[in-house]
């Protein structure tokens, strides 16, 4: 099978241009990286070289070694996936000692995987520990109504949780853990990388301030859906204060009590009144 043929290769270029068609990815803006499943690695290693040498990320994960991640292109567009998937995104695979990767397919006019590539890393790990495995998905995007909060609202996981919950109905279903807040950083190293998988252990979300949100999921569907979701939430929120006349109404404490308890899910009861 040619390796663009290859379901998980598609659904893969799919979300990068779902993403881009939401407006989330300008330029080389935001990435996307998925941890294969053994049988979607089979299906590609036709297209497998292993010539390309080892390259040190400054993070370690104990229970990454030996996996392969698709992940997006450092400085390339989400717009071109889809027409030269071979040129935008790669396979790398993870060594021995989980703190080295090497592409194996991909790329092929040159580059490395997303600057991001520790932070994806990191949170992969906290959530496979989190999840027994269940989670593969980590993706990055920059989602301007979410971006725009963060110039108004405090830099709270609380604050956050509260206000994306209270904009719109289906909020405490989806995401009933809320998310996570991670201040102004440097993007692309270490730290920025460790801040964001501490929130992780607890948070499928976490907020970059004045710069965008991750999410984590166990695929394509949900990963997207909670990020298209937040990022509607922030919009509905900022459109409401648009309107110049501050907040008058919104959905109670017991209200969202409500919708938990009718939708079976637990919601982060210390960010309830
Ligand atoms: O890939 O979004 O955070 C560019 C970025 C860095
Ligand atoms: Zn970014």
């Amino acid at each position: 099978m040619n390796i663009l043929d290859v379901p998980v290769i598609k659904d893969f270029i799919r979300m990068c241009n779902d993403g881009w068609e939401l407006g989330y990815h300008e330029r080389n803006g935001g990435n996307l990286t998925y941890r294969m499943r053994p049988e979607e690695v089979a299906l590609c290693k036709d297209a497998f070289t292993y010539d390309k040498p080892w390259v040190k990320m400054g993070v370690q994960a104990e229970n990454l070694k030996n996996e392969y991640f698709i992940a997006t292109g450092s400085g390339k567009f989400f717009r071109n996936v889809i027409l030269a998937p071979q040129d935008n995104i790669c396979i790398v695979e993870i060594n021995d000692a989980g703190d080295s990767w090497r592409i194996v397919w991909g790329l092929e006019k040159g580059g490395v995987p997303t600057s991001e590539f520790p932070s994806h890393f990191m949170n992969h790990s906290v959530r496979v520990k989190a999840t027994d495995g269940a989670y593969r998905v980590i993706y990055h995007a920059h989602t301007p109504s979410l971006i725009a909060l963060t110039y108004v609202l405090p830099l709270t996981n609380r604050d956050f949780s509260r206000v994306l919950w209270q904009s719109a109905t289906e909020c405490p279903v989806v995401f009933p853990g809320g998310v996570g807040v991670v201040p102004w950083m440097v993007p692309g190293g270490a730290d920025i990388a460790l801040a964001t998988s501490k929130l992780m252990e607890e948070f499928d979300a976490a907020v970059w301030a004045h710069h965008g949100l991750f999410c984590s999921g166990p695929d394509f569907d949900i990963t997207f859906g909670l990020m298209h979701t937040i990022e509607k939430a922030a919009d509905i929120y900022v459109r409401a204060l648009s309107c110049g006349q501050g907040i008058r109404q919104t959905i109670s404490d017991d209200n969202l009590r409500a919708i938990a308890k009718d939708f079976g899910v637990q919601l982060r009861e210390e960010f309830l009144d």
